[in-house]
């Protein structure tokens, strides 16, 4: 099996530095554009046949070290009795604003709600049968009630910041729901089949350092702490968060996932002993020539500099108008690396 990515993980050495890429199943993919004219977003998602069709297109075009499954962090939320359709994100059918909303909440058994999530994770591990691992993922009980609260996606997020100062009970007891929500939903992944899990927390950076350890921190700990006795590694991305980096390393994740704002090199220096690091080209980066896309992925590898406990990705998801060259680039840069070559440079330069 080809364990990189998971040696990685654990902070274990490895023939070379792996490579996988948030939202690699997408729409920059002229295979999943042509698969999604065929069927809406959410039968995709809950058909396991087609949900790993469409975890395979990119594995197919680039060599990537991890599969991720196909869904979406706003699924599982059918548990709680939320609603909602995508268009092309997710917009709920009743925002939750009131206490009395989050108190008639119940939460059902992920294994009742989203049974297809668990049988296309066993199906996943069928087909690929070890050529990669895979990745099962959950976003992160504040990133969703950012959802909740606010009712559709929206830069800011204004009303659960709101709710956060004004009723932080409220939040609290939402963020509580959420959090036994997905600590099933992880669970239920790992029986199934997956090898890691990744928890998105893609609103964490609207929160200032003492609200990040309130109200996601806090949440996120305990998500760690269930599934922790199942023995598989765990990714914690914090977007937004080069000021949350520090606190974020006690939420006990075998990794943390950087945002393209951190500066990896002295992030690693500074914590490269307690957790391992994922990240963190900036998604934009992939607007350039492919040469210049192969020269920013080196830069961020030489500032690790092959150091154990580097998982190379993005610094969030990539964007659907990303060009097809630009990931090849950013594999081959990945793919040819070594360190001894970044010694044979600083020669050349001397
Ligand atoms: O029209 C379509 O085809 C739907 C577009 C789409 C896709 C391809 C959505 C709606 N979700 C997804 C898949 C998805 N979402 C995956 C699996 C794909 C992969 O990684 O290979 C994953 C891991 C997610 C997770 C997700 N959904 C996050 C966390 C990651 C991140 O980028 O921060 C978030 C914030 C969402 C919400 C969401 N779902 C869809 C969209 C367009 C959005 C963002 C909405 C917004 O702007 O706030």
């Amino acid at each position: 099996m080809n364990d990189r990515f998971l040696r990685a993980c654990r902070r274990q050495p490895v023939d070379r530095t792996p490579l996988w890429i948030m939202r690699q199943a997408g729409r920059y993919l002229p295979e999943y554009r042509e698969l999604r004219q065929r069927v809406d977003f959410l039968t995709l998602c809950k058909t396991p046949d087609l949900a790993v069709e469409a975890t395979l297109q990119p594995l197919r075009r680039f060599p990537f070290d991890a599969s991720i499954i196909f869904s979406d962090i706003m699924l599982p939320l059918e548990a709680l009795g939320c609603r909602m359709t995508f268009n092309p994100g997710p917009k709920l059918a009743e925002p939750v604003r009131t206490r009395a909303q989050v108190e008639a909440m119940t939460l059902r058994p992920m294994a009742e709600v989203v049974p297809y999530v668990g049988e296309a994770v066993s199906l996943l591990r069928r087909e690929l049968d070890g050529k990669t691992p895979v990745i099962g993922f959950c976003g992160a009980p504040f990133t969703l009630s950012a959802y909740l609260v606010q009712g559709e996606g929206k830069e800011g997020f204004g009303k659960v910041k709101a709710m956060l100062f004004r009723e932080p009970a409220t939040l609290e007891h939402l963020l509580d729901k959420l959090t036994m929500a997905m600590t099933d939903y992880l669970r239920l992944q790992i029986a199934a089949g997956a090898q890691a899990v990744q928890i998105f927390d893609s609103w964490a950076g609207l929160l200032a350092e003492p609200e990040f350890r309130r109200f996601a921190l806090e949440p996120v700990k305990r998500i760690v702490a269930g599934v922790r006795d199942l023995g598989v590694p765990v990714i914690y991305f914090v977007n937004a968060g080069p000021h949350l980096v520090d606190a974020a390393v006690e939420a006990e994740s075998d990794v943390l996932g950087l945002c393209w704002r951190s500066p990896i090199g002295a992030t690693f220096d500074r914590l490269g002993s307690r957790v391992a690091f994922q990240g963190n080209l900036d998604c934009h980066a992939l607007f350039a020539e492919p040469a210049e896309v192969a020269a920013r992925t080196t830069a961020i590898l030489d500032a690790v500099g092959g150091r154990p406990g580097h998982v190379m990705n993005l610094g969030h998801g990539i964007l659907p108008e990303t060009p097809i060259a630009s990931v090849e680039a950013m594999v081959s840069a990945v793919q040819s690396w070594t360190p001894r070559e970044l010694a044979a440079a600083a020669e050349e330069r001397a």
